[in-house]
């Protein structure tokens, strides 16, 4: 049978955020050393994959997302040389590394935008330029950090294009030098040893030329123009036909408002996977940025099962409930509290049962939670501060008060606090002191701590990878929805070779306590529970389940 099987798909991918990983300088910033110092600890949890977020030199006005030169590294992380002993260390672990590459835009400071700026040679149209009244923007679109897209460069006289910050010009990628530049620029980084890259906004390179204005009633004026443009395929194909296919490289795209159609188009491009964010949708408001609403079970499997059907054939999932833009999974889809070791693990059992790869973003596999910032000098991430700026100089809000709590629940820095490696002072992060504040939770929330109880989130993630690993159906099944509608247990069945070999996943997402049974169509003689978040479960019948709170459970059917 050829289904595709490929070692990508049977990784389980790990994310790295290295300015609050580990610091080895003391500086109080985490670097490339420091991540080298817990690369036993990275083969010990079992991770095949580490995805690294940007490290380049950078101003760091968007945590690196800003890039200055792509070829180098920033101080703060260390030098190439220590990017090479990282490289090394974790391929001695047959651990492989994949970058994070910023195509659609650069920083303001790198030479192609300075050069660009002064029309200097071919460099004259690197960027989105557009000239005319400085008072008015050639159209209005508006910035993912709130704001118009548009800002004027007092000596080019001209608008320029940043989609994120202003200090992050977008890259023009109908001019054909762009796109030699940026894949010389990637084939340079593969040919470097790395393994892969998570490309980011992908699906925002291509514009229409034109320009045309969004609709003024959207969330985000213009969006329906510059996600998933007119040329965005044929320049991701050119990426794979020009550099990518010449390797055995891995790709994730990373596509905000992707279709399925979209994302299955992707695929046929050249992109091994893609990040689609319908699933982490279902807690947005409508009255804003700030909102946020409570989600229900339909809406979270919905969208999870409408991509595992619809990436069946043809396709593959990423599977992941966080990274460093998003609040901690635990604290989102969770509880955060009382029940916060079972819930991490509930969530872990989702992202790893699920025909996809799964994503672990760092310090989820300890169970880590938002943390409480209380005054506003405490957040680090510019999009948050430019937001809550925003509101407060146009009059959205009045007081900072009015929308502390949904601050706290979005802010990005919900994800970027400190790893908590220990009791000790700053969570064993660093000596020095921390660039941003330590969860308050970390002499309970810890490496160390779950490293000696058999029972903690770490060992039940360990536990999964093991698993993963030795049960090809866990990689390749089928994915078959149990319980349609059920408003509080999420289970599915997972299946190969028409069915011979199955899995049954039964997740209650909630700390009720409700009754699973199976349907009378699962038919099976013998079930073996291989793993479940509470330890009093074996030889029970699975016709008839009373569930713990957020108690998670996968048997083998057979
Ligand atoms: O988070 C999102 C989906 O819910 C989107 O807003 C979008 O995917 C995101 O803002 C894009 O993020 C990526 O590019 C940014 C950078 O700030 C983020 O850290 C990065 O993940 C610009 O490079």
């Amino acid at each position: 049978m050829n289904d595709g099987r490929t070692w990508w798909k049977e990784a389980v991918v790990y994310q790295i955020y290295p300015r609050s990983f580990h610091n080895a300088n003391d500086d109080g910033i985490g670097d490339l050393r420091g991540i080298s110092e817990k690369v036993d600890y990275l083969d010990d949890l079992g991770v095949d994959v580490v995805w690294l977020c940007p490290v380049y030199d950078s101003p760091l006005v968007d945590g690196g997302y800003d890039v200055r030169d792509y070829r180098a590294i920033h101080d703060d992380y260390g030098t190439m040389a220590d990017w090479e002993t990282l490289r090394d260390d974790l391929h001695a672990r047959d651990i492989r590394l994949i970058m994070d590459m910023v195509t659609n835009h650069t920083s303001d400071e790198h030479e192609w935008f300075r050069k660009s700026r002064r029309k200097a040679g071919k460099y004259r149209d690197y960027y989105w330029w557009v000239d005319g009244d400085p008072d008015r923007p050639p159209n209005n679109w508006e910035s993912f950090f709130g704001g118009p897209a548009w800002s004027y460069d007092e000596r080019r006289e001209a608008w320029y294009l940043h989609l994120f910050d202003e200090k992050q010009p977008d890259l023009n990628w109908r001019n054909p030098d762009v796109r030699e530049s940026l894949f010389e620029m990637v084939r340079w980084w593969i040919e470097k040893d790395c393994d892969g890259f998570r490309f980011d906004v992908i699906n925002l390179i291509s514009k229409p030329p034109d320009l045309p204005d969004g609709d003024p009633d959207s969330t985000q004026r213009g969006k329906e123009q510059f996600i998933n443009g007119p040329r965005v395929h044929e320049y991701v194909r050119e990426l794979h036909d020009r550099v990518l296919d010449d390797y055995d490289v891995v790709t994730v795209g990373e596509t905000s408002d992707v279709t399925i159609d979209e994302a299955l188009r992707f695929h046929e491009d050249g992109l091994d996977m893609v990040f689609s964010f319908q699933h982490l949708h279902i807690d947005k408001g409508d009255r804003g940025p700030w909102d946020f609403d409570d989600w229900t079970l339909d809406e979270l499997r919905d969208a999870t099962a409408r991509w595992q059907r619809g990436l069946e054939d043809g396709a593959w999932n990423s599977i992941f409930l966080g990274n460093h833009d998003q609040p901690r999974l635990v604290s989102r889809f969770g509880d955060d509290e009382e029940y916060r070791a079972e819930s991490a693990k509930m969530l872990a059992t989702y992202l790893f049962t699920l025909r996809g790869t799964p994503f672990v973003y760092q310090g989820d596999e300890i169970g880590m939670t938002n943390p409480t910032f209380r005054r506003l000098d405490e957040y680090r991430d510019e999009a948050t501060i430019q937001k809550v700026m925003l509101a407060l100089q146009t009059g959205d809000v009045s007081t900072f008060d009015k929308i502390r709590d949904a601050v706290d629940f979005w802010s990005r820095d919900n994800a970027r606090t400190p790893m908590q490696w220990s009791d000790d002072e700053n969570a064993g992060f660093t000596d020095g002191e921390p660039w941003i504040k330590v969860n308050e939770n970390f002499p309970e929330v810890n490496v160390e701590r779950e490293q000696g109880d058999e029972d903690s989130v770490l060992n039940y993630y360990r536990r999964l990878v093991v698993l993963r690993h030795s049960t090809p159906v866990m990689v390749y099944g089928r994915y078959v929805q149990l319980l349609e509608d059920h408003p509080e247990i999420y289970a599915y069945l997972r299946t190969l070779n028409d069915g011979s070999e199955q899995l049954l996943v039964v997740l209650n997402f909630f700390d009720g306590e409700p009754t699973f049974r199976l349907p009378d169509d699962v038919t099976y003689d013998r079930s073996e529970k291989l793993v479940g978040n509470y330890g009093d479960r074996t030889g029970d019948s699975i016709a008839e389940i009373d569930l713990h709170p957020y108690e998670a459970l996968v048997y083998r059917l057979e």
